[in-house]
């Protein structure tokens, strides 16, 4: 005996519903924020649980915007990292914080400053695209979306 469409969409209407409501209050907080993500891409390491998402952080506004943390859906951890080259060996140091001045962009490139996501909750491929959310000192979040390109990309 077939299940009851009703019942079906009911549900799907019920877990909807019960999802919605987390991406929400982010969604209405990027429409009035002054950063503006640029360029977003994500590289995952093959055979490795991490990956360096990169793109152009722009502050349009006339303050100082301070990212505070980033959190995605697809991993446990996000970090903002920094590589440098210390005595020919490549190496990564942590920010707790990045101030992007007024009117001024940051670029996060291979080679120099990454976000780096670690244990992954979702598998990730090529041509998918990471939900990031950037969280600002007044506690505004700015949704990113980045896509995932092969590991050659540059
Ligand atoms: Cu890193």
């Amino acid at each position: 005996m077939k299940r009851p469409a009703a019942i079906v969409s009911t549900w799907a209407f019920a877990l909807m519903v019960s999802l919605l409501p987390a991406f929400w209050p982010t969604l209405s907080a990027a429409q009035s924020s002054p950063l503006l993500v640029q360029n977003a891409w994500v590289r995952k390491a093959p055979g490795t649980d991490t990956a360096a998402a990169y793109f152009v952080l722009k502050n349009t506004s006339a303050e100082a915007v301070t990212v505070v943390g980033v959190s995605s859906p697809v991993a446990s951890h996000v970090m903002i990292h920094e590589t440098s080259t210390v005595d020919g060996q490549s190496r990564m140091r942590m920010h707790e914080k990045l101030v992007i001045a007024p009117g001024k962009s940051v670029a996060f490139e291979p080679g120099g400053l990454h976000m780096m996501l670690s244990g992954f909750t979702a598998n990730v491929a090529v041509g998918q695209t990471v939900p990031l959310t950037l969280i600002l000192a007044d506690g505004a979040h700015v949704q990113a979306a980045a896509v995932v390109r092969p590991l050659d990309a540059q």
